[in-house]
């Protein structure tokens, strides 16, 4: 499937455009208000403060300064301009080594793929964006409506189910999450499909009972193909910040998570959390998700997120291509404000 909205430029255009707030990225306000100054301690600090508050976290925020710093010492860096080129070098250096996307092994048939997270996350949506990639890449994909617990999961997986051409292997709400999860792989592996994906509950009584049931999905998973989950994908909504990261350590430790998926990229004002998570946790980023519909999804890419992060769209706007396919969302990165992303000034701004 390659219409303009959903090629790879297109994917990265879109992220520029929505990742951050308008007009609040460190280029254009560090770019404004120090506009051919040399660098100095004031400028850094104001880019640490900045960095802190996208919850880039200080164990990265404290390496990507000293970067800088050694930069500016060895006067290499000239302007804002030049600093700012700086800083999307060295977070695209932190960031590369996640930059791992997923690779489906055809010799495993059905190539299952258990997604887990916390309620609200992005689950369903991610499997219902993944689904439409994996059959646009022509691919055969089966869901399993892992998340028994309430009867409008299981309809939210059949509509995208709809949406991609999938079909889904469901029970009733209130069914063992187990037993449809092995219904599935053994219905995938009669009908010889390529990838499984399977859905799962995000809140349950408790934390502990969502772990619990999590372990018993993998374990009957393993029985019924002793490979099998060949992916345990994480969804975490990047707008909950470092709680991102804690959920993260907590579900890697409880069931063993091989690839991330970081959603609600879409104007979150802690896009730095992604930072911190690459550094922290090293486990590989698959895909991100930048909003509601089955195109707004792709692969992860360290330097295109970097420059994101670092400049927004007002380059691109300034360039003056503007792409229709980008819709309102691009509309609206139109420069308006500050504040927001990087954009507690604080001070005279
Ligand atoms: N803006 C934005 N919204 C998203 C994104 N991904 C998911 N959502 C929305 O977030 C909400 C929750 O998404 P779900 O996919 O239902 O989350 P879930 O993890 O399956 O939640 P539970 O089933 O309750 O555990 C929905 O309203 C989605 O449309 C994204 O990348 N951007
Ligand atoms: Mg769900």
């Amino acid at each position: 499937m390659s219409t303009p909205d959903d090629s790879k430029a297109g994917f990265f255009r879109r992220l520029r455009a929505k990742l951050n707030p308008p007009n609040s990225w460190l280029s254009y306000d560090l770019g404004n208000l120090f506009r051919g100054r040399k660098i100095d301690a004031e400028i850094l600090e104001e880019l640490e403060t900045r960095l802190l508050g996208a919850d880039v976290g200080v164990t990265v925020t404290g390496e990507l300064l000293e970067t800088l710093r050694r930069r500016v010492a060895r006067n290499e860096l000239a302007d804002v301009e030049a600093l700012m080129a700086a800083l999307r070098e060295a977070i695209t250096e932190t960031l590369r080594p996640v930059q791992q996307p997923l690779a489906i092994d055809a010799a495993r048939k059905p190539y299952v793929i258990l997604v887990v997270g916390v309620n609200g996350s992005g689950k369903t949506t991610t499997i219902g964006k993944l689904a439409r990639r994996l059959t646009g890449e022509g691919r055969s994909v089966l869901l399993a409506a892992g998340d028994t617990f309430r009867a409008a999961a299981i309809e939210q997986l059949g509509i995208w189910a709809q949406r991609a051409g999938v079909e889904v292997v469901a029970q009733q709400a209130g069914a063992d999450p187990g037993a449809v999860v092995f219904d599935a792989v053994a219905a995938a592996k009669t009908r010889g499909i390529d990838v499984l994906v399977a859905d799962t509950a995000g809140r349950l009584h408790s934390q502990s009972h969502l772990m619990e049931e999590l372990k018993k999905v993998r374990r009957v998973l393993a029985r019924v193909e002793p490979s099998a989950p060949h992916e345990v994908l994480l969804v975490l909504d990047a707008n909950q910040g470092q709680n991102a990261l804690s959920q993260a350590v907590q579900f890697h430790e409880a069931i063993g998570v091989t690839g991330l998926v970081l959603t609600k990229l879409d104007g979150t004002a802690r896009g730095g959390i992604v930072l911190a998570i690459a550094r922290r946790l090293g486990l590989p980023i698959r895909f991100i998700g930048i909003g509601e519909q089955a195109e707004d999804f792709g692969e992860f890419d360290a330097a295109a997120f970097a420059r994101a992060l670092v400049d927004g769209a007002v380059h691109e706007a300034a360039a003056g291509s503007g792409d229709a396919a980008g819709g309102p969302a691009d509309a609206g990165a139109a420069p308006q404000k500050k504040g927001g992303f990087f954009g507690r000034w604080g001070k005279g701004g």
